[in-house]
């Protein structure tokens, strides 16, 4: 506790001496969003410094959310967040100033798997504890992070394959040719990486399933559109989109309607989606999308936990996973009405 007391009176001091410094500047200081400073007395707040990776998608935003409700003053913490806008260098900025601030935890959702050792050894050298949140690190030494607060990605694709396998076989399909298309997410992250995995591994065990084509929409609806309309053109029967997040599949689902055919349970290609957003589930309600995979953003509470174990002087769990679950026309109804997101 001495050691974070101590950290604790550096920061404040670097931070005071900073606004000192910009006092007379015109602009408003908080463009990377981080709160207002603490005043000397507040030394009792836990400094928590965030990367977010940026504000691509609706279960972004709603990440976010769940991360600024959590870490708030009333809570007892100082939080200093920063949005990345999707660019690798600017979390590992992110993360250099954490540790220059010394801040206690920094907590960040990598963008993607690979590049983090060097900084997350200048953490660890700093003695600075770093939980991930959502996406995961490709390390060698994985003693470089404390913790993973996330989703089971591969069990997400997982769900997938089997709901589609079991709806072809309500349909009397199963053993018809049933060609596929997939709208990934950003190439190399975690998401990808494990939905991929997971749906590939039931779409194995299916010979007549052939996955025409595997395109990056990069998780944005704008990318979604234009690769659904590429595959439109290039394929002439589709009958299944797998769309890795619901931005994506809103773009897809607009390409589908302008080339004049339709979707879910009484269209003519079925929609898989993941993230299971308000939206997304309206149209799951209409019947627009068959199934929507959940991806629970709501992480704030769980990465609490790891901080608040660890002041108590407790060993942390490697890993947390969120509770999800998988939505469909029969249980829409249950969860759309309080869906924060
Ligand atoms: C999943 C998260 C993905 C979401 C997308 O945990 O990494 O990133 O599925 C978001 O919506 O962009
Ligand atoms: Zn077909």
């Amino acid at each position: 506790m001495k050691q974070r007391a101590k950290r604790k009176f550096r920061l404040i001091s670097s931070v005071l001496a900073v606004l000192l410094l910009l006092s007379g500047c015109g602009p408003d200081f908080k463009e990377d969003n981080s709160q207002d400073t603490v005043t000397p007395k507040d030394d009792s707040l836990i400094v928590v410094g965030v990367s977010q990776i940026g504000s691509e998608s609706v279960w972004r935003t709603a990440n976010t959310a769940s991360i600024q409700s959590t870490f708030s003053k009333e809570n007892g913490y100082f939080l200093i967040f920063d949005n990345a806008r999707q660019k690798q260098e600017n979390q590992i900025k992110a993360l250099r100033s954490f540790i220059s601030q010394q801040v206690d935890y920094i907590v960040f959702s990598p963008i993607v798997e690979d590049g983090w050792d060097t900084v997350l050894q200048e953490a660890k050298d700093a003695g600075i504890p770093v939980i991930l949140m959502d996406r995961n690190v490709n390390v060698k030494d994985e003693s470089l992070y404390t913790a993973w607060v996330g989703s089971d990605f591969t069990e997400e694709g997982r769900r997938a394959g089997r709901w589609l396998s079991g709806h072809l076989a309500e349909e009397g399909r199963g053993d018809e040719e049933v060609n596929i298309v997939v709208l990934q997410g950003t190439n190399g992250s975690t998401s990808v990486i494990g939905r991929t995995k997971g749906f590939d591994s039931v779409a194995a065990q299916h010979d007549r399933w052939n996955i025409l084509e595997q395109a990056d929409a990069d998780f944005t609806t704008a990318k979604g559109k234009e690769e659904m309309n590429k595959m439109l053109q290039k394929y002439e029967d589709i009958d299944v989109v797998v769309s890795q997040n619901d931005d994506m599949t809103f773009g897809a689902l607009e390409a589908i309607q302008e080339a004049g055919m339709t979707t879910g349970t009484e269209g003519e290609i079925i929609v898989i989606s993941f993230d299971a957003t308000k939206s997304a589930l309206e149209k799951v309600e209409e019947g627009i999308i068959n199934v929507d995979i959940e991806c629970n953003p709501e992480q704030g509470a769980y990465i609490e936990k790891v901080i608040r174990t660890m002041e108590n002087g407790e060993r942390a769990d490697k890993e947390y996973f969120v509770e999800e679950k998988v939505f469909t026309k029969k249980n829409v109804d249950s969860v759309i009405d309080d869906r924060s997101y």
